[in-house]
């Protein structure tokens, strides 16, 4: 499967639609329009894929994160700067809990959305939280150095220099890094960036320093592939379903979430740290694609899979030999950047606490 050269919104849902389909019933529609009723969400903000943006509101995004990467903190954590660095921080200290759990995927979507709340609230931006389609990208057969995400004027910029480091530090076995300095050109080079958080997982401490990336291109195209899409999609429950997003935390099993985690950001990189990892920009366009992926299940049986939620509540114990399972009840938080709230408000995205959707 090529996709080379497509440009058009319409063409680009074809990617994954085609193995998302069948079924954006009518019966989809009811669900959520009466939920939109319900819940006052009439309009939900439409999420876009990158590429479908104009080179306009392309600029306008970009100036919002550079913007939410000046505006003071709420002291989220104590080490943050910037509202940026908060989101960053709240995603660090609630990792261990967080991750290869029940609610790894309603979590990582209250969160985007706070982010895209954020965004339009305090930095004027006035669209959905776009989306990255990588297999776009992993499928073109362009070499990922040139991938149009990582454009220096219509892009997140591009990858950093190499920087040696001791095999022992690669314990995941990332294949073929190539990076590991500061992002060298675009809108998020130091000059214009800042990150307080990180590379420690200590959040009291602010630590100013550049946005890292550390491309391994052999990771994200042998991860970000239509095979495991296929397998995802193909799942009956969310519980099947959420654990094959998240994979294993080793690449002996394919997966999509650790694909673009550690195919931009390898080792050295922001974004393949799982603590840290909001630091880099790109993370909320990976997430949203993700989400979209989960959304895009869910409208296969929307009566059912929109009160679906199951998974540990303690990481890995996906048998509950210790902690139990997630229920719609059961609650999350994103500390001083979100109230508490039931995974039952978190479903569906045009009900409960957000209102948003995809464009497909
Ligand atoms: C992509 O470009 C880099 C740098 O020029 C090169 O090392 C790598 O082999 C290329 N990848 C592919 C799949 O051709
Ligand atoms: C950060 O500060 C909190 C209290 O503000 C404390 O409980 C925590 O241990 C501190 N973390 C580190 C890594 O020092
Ligand atoms: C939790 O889920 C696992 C896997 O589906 C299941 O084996 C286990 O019985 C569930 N535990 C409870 C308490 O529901
Ligand atoms: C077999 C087992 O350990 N079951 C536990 C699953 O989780 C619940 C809730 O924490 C416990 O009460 C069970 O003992």
């Amino acid at each position: 499967m090529k996709f080379i050269g497509f440009t058009s919104a319409a063409v680009l849902c074809l990617s994954t639609l085609s193995i998302a389909s069948p079924i954006a019933s009518p019966e989809s529609s009811d669900i959520s329009s009466a939920s939109r009723d319900s819940n006052g969400c009439r309009e939900p903000i439409v999420r876009k894929e990158w590429r479908s943006l104009t080179k306009n509101e392309k600029k306008k995004y970009l100036a919002a994160v550079q913007c939410l990467a000046k505006k003071k903190s709420i002291n989220a954590v104590p080490g943050a700067d910037s509202i940026y660095d908060d989101f960053q921080g709240v995603h660090s200290s609630q990792t261990p809990n967080i991750h290869f759990v029940g609610h790894f995927l309603p979590w990582h979507r209250y969160f985007v959305s706070a982010y895209e709340k954020a965004l339009r609230e305090e930095c004027g931006w006035t669209g959905g939280q776009p989306y990255w389609d990588w297999l776009i990208d992993s499928q073109s057969g362009i070499n990922m150095t040139s991938w149009s995400i990582f454009d220096p004027k219509t892009g997140f910029g591009g990858n950093g220099p190499f920087v040696e480091i001791d095999e022992s530090l690669n314990f995941l076995g990332i294949d073929g890094r190539t990076g590991g300095g500061c992002v060298q050109d675009g809108p998020f080079t130091f000059d214009k960036f800042k990150l307080s958080l990180g590379p420690s997982h200590d959040v009291n401490v602010s630590n100013p320093h550049c946005l890292t990336r550390d491309f391994a291109e052999p990771i994200a195209l042998t991860n970000l592939v239509p095979e495991v899409i296929e397998e995802m999609m193909s799942k009956t429950t969310y519980g099947a379903f959420a654990r094959r997003t998240e994979g294993e935390p080793s690449f002996d099993v394919k997966n999509v979430h650790g694909g673009g985690h550690f195919g931009v950001g390898g080792v050295l990189g922001a974004i393949g740290d799982a603590y840290n990892s909001p630091g880099d920009p790109l993370f909320y366009l990976h997430h949203a694609n993700l989400d979209r992926i989960w959304w895009q299940w869910q409208q296969k049986d929307p009566k059912r899979r929109y009160k679906d939620v199951s998974g540990p509540i303690v990481p890995f114990d996906y048998t509950n030999l210790s902690g139990g399972n997630v229920t719609l009840d059961f609650t999350i938080n994103l500390g001083k950047l979100g109230k508490s709230v039931p995974l039952s408000e978190v479903v569906n995205p045009e009900s409960g606490t957000m209102c948003f959707k995809y464009d497909c």
